[in-house]
């Protein structure tokens, strides 16, 4: 038996906790497909509403319309703060820990975060944001980027984070195609010890952005930053003029609630966008039973705000059920590998959501590290972003969760707004890497590459079976839109295999019917848990004067999960220098940011492509992977030589 199949059964303390036994999971998730309606009106009551919906989902993938609870009128800010003030106003919502393990640990309770936010809101009036408005957030680690995020939600405007390691370039392109007005950054972030600079970066793209009005600016690191006279504010300035109150603007169930942009296999980041309440409803259901979380617990998920993992794992999904988070700015191995254990005893973690490639990064170091402290606090681990290896699993079990925690390893997207596939910890025996069961009213399936079903929808033809993911009903938390590119999101997701969602995963249903994602199948690399387009990383080299024409590929790496394998043909008569790789490498960190640099360049005179010219990607993942027994039929290719060429100049590196 491989560790893979071993099964963990589920624990006497899981069960002790849980508010999910594995009769009441197969008894909610069978009435989430029998009685849609029935099932999700008894979920309504979750949220606190100006008006209670009476429809609940009203969908179509083809045409694509999906609309969920749409006679229904709310607040997500009141949902995530007004409504917690009677009984817990003094309970803390966030935690903050920072990059410096030294730095002063800051406790915001809902009733400041309600006072802070609603101070926000109004300095957002007061500079011109109205409902509808997109704002453009460039943010740290720090409660303010919540407090942004929710004061958006509270005066109606769109929010769109960008994450803080994106560069000048991928930040004006994303203020451009939402054509956002307003953008909320910090002086500095800090990173490792070393300030990470923000307000300068913004300065730098707002140089293509001249629609751009007004900039609110955080003071976190106190650093020098330069302000323009009519444009930039100060954010403690204009918080000392205004009031702790501000009337929650009313919102149709399926007005927009926040932006995302997301790698996909072509063309530039996609801006997905999420509505305001069925998105509000999957993530605060998820939270509560995925991580069977408990009044006055600590969780502490590790992912940045700029990714969705933030949005609805530290803002949305915990505070709308009044949680306590902890908000770390710092990476797990600063100031030494013990960063993530040390912080678990500080604050005495009850719940830890992180990504496999921080637990592969941090295996490196063997367990002393994790050893050195007492982490009894914890009752429950999770991850999520990517597969994750029967060896970090383990190790993650044995030396995090001493042999006794479940892991809930949690499948989702994006355009998926929450998990989706799961364990529960007090209803599904584990199995090392696998996502076991879907939540409640998911229905997956597998199709071959023509669509046909291989498993499933609905019990057809049980495992064991392999393909391509799709999912075959709409949830709540579905993505609505490619912002202001519908067209786009249905060609993107719905026209593969008509009418099915495509999530852009492989994955394999085994004679259990447990779920295990086997990962990307489309052009799509997971670095780290980050998702790069290969086509943004193509065009950001062929952006080089030097360079023809650029492949990228995914290949397994270590730690990162997937590493970037980039094929470069430079123009003919250009010569190949240190200096020009190191060009290269800059080229993609100032189009994109450092997190899509190339772990491997290749210079190649010639892609191996097809008579008809299209670049054959097959055999460039193989030599890639070093894998150069099975590169498959070559015959169709134009110029087969181009092949033995490659693998030499692999060999030879
Ligand atoms: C939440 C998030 C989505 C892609 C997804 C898949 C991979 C995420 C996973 C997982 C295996 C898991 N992924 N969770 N693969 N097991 N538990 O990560 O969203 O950044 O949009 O990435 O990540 O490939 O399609 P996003």
């Amino acid at each position: 038996m491989s560790d893979a199949d071993h099964l963990f059964p589920v624990t006497d303390a899981a069960l002790a906790a849980t508010r999910t036994t594995a009769a009441q999971y197969a008894a909610n998730y069978a009435r989430s497909l029998s009685d849609s309606d029935g099932f999700w009106r008894d979920q309504v009551g979750r949220l606190d509403w100006m008006t209670p919906p009476t429809k609940m989902g009203n969908w179509s993938w083809d045409p694509v319309d999906i609309k969920w609870f749409e006679d229904g009128v709310l607040n997500v800010s009141v949902n995530c703060l007004d409504r917690h003030l009677p009984h817990h106003a003094d309970t803390i919502a966030i935690v903050w820990e920072g990059d410096d393990p030294k730095a002063p640990v800051r406790r915001i309770s809902y009733g400041e975060l309600h006072a802070e936010t609603c101070r926000m809101a109004n300095a957002l009036i007061g500079l011109g944001v109205q409902k509808g408005d997109r704002v453009t957030l460039y943010m740290p680690m720090i409660p303010e980027a919540a407090m942004a995020m929710l004061a958006c939600a509270r005066i109606g405007a769109v929010h769109s984070v960008v994450f803080g390691g994106f560069s000048p370039e991928a930040i004006a392109g994303r203020i451009q195609d939402a054509d956002s007005k307003f953008v909320i950054t910090a002086d500095y972030g800090n990173r490792a010890g070393k300030p990470l600079q923000l307000k300068g970066a913004v300065d730098k793209a707002l140089e293509q952005c001249p629609d751009v009005e007004a900039v609110l600016v955080v003071r976190h690191t106190g650093a020098e930053v330069n302000m323009h006279p009519e444009r930039d504010h100060w954010w403690h300035e204009l918080r000392a003029q205004v009031p702790a109150t501000c009337t929650p603007e009313p919102m149709a169930a399926e007005d927009p609630l926040f932006i995302l942009y997301t790698s996909g296999s072509t063309g530039k980041p996609k801006g997905v966008l999420h509505t305001t309440a069925g998105y509000l409803l999957w993530t605060n259901m998820t939270f509560e039973t995925v991580f069977d979380y408990r009044q006055g617990e600590l969780f502490w998920c590790t992912a940045d705000v700029g990714w969705v993992t933030g949005h609805s794992y530290i803002v949305y999904g915990p505070l709308s059920n009044a949680a306590t988070v902890l908000m770390f700015e710092g990476v797990p191995n600063y100031p030494d590998v013990d960063r993530f254990w040390a912080t678990i005893a500080k604050h005495k973690v009850n719940i830890f959501y992180t990504a496999p490639t921080a637990l592969r990064a941090l295996m490196r170091d063997g367990p002393e590290p994790v050893d050195r402290h007492d982490l009894s606090s914890l009752r429950l681990l999770g991850t999520v972003g990517e597969p994750i290896n029967p060896e970090a699993w383990l190790w993650y079990h044995r030396h995090v969760g001493k042999s006794k925690l479940p892991i809930v390893d949690t499948w989702w997207q994006t355009e998926t707004g929450g998990a989706m596939m799961t364990p529960l910890p007090g209803a599904h025996a584990l199995k090392p890497g696998a996502a076991a069961m879907p939540f409640y009213g998911i229905v997956p399936a597998l199709v071959d590459a023509e669509g046909k079903f291989i498993a499933g929808p609905e019990g057809q033809n049980p495992g064991p079976n392999e393909g391509n993911l799709v999912l075959t009903r709409s949830w709540p938390g579905q993505a609505r839109t490619v912002y202001g590119d519908h067209e786009r999101f249905t060609q993107t997701y719905f026209t593969t295999y008509r009418g099915l969602y495509f999530t852009g995963d492989g994955a394999r249903r085994d004679a259990d019917g447990y779920w295990w994602i086997t990962g990307r199948v489309d052009d799509v690399i997971n670095v780290s848990g980050h998702r790069m387009g290969t086509a943004e990383v193509e065009s950001a080299l062929v952006a080089h004067p030097d360079v023809a024409e650029a492949a990228v590929v995914g290949y397994p790496h270590d730690i990162k999960g997937q590493g970037i394998y980039a094929y470069v043909t430079l123009n003919s008569g250009v010569e190949a220098s240190d200096k020009l790789l190191t060009e290269l490498r800059y080229s993609v960190r100032e189009h994109i940011g450092p997190i899509a640099t190339p772990d491997h360049l290749h210079l190649t005179p010639a892609l191996p492509k097809t008579r008809s010219g299209k670049i054959m990607r097959r055999i460039l993942r193989k030599i890639a992977e070093n894998d150069f027994a099975a590169l498959g039929d070559t015959s169709t290719l134009a110029d087969p030589s181009v092949v033995q060429a490659l693998i030499d100049g692999r060999l030879n590196r």
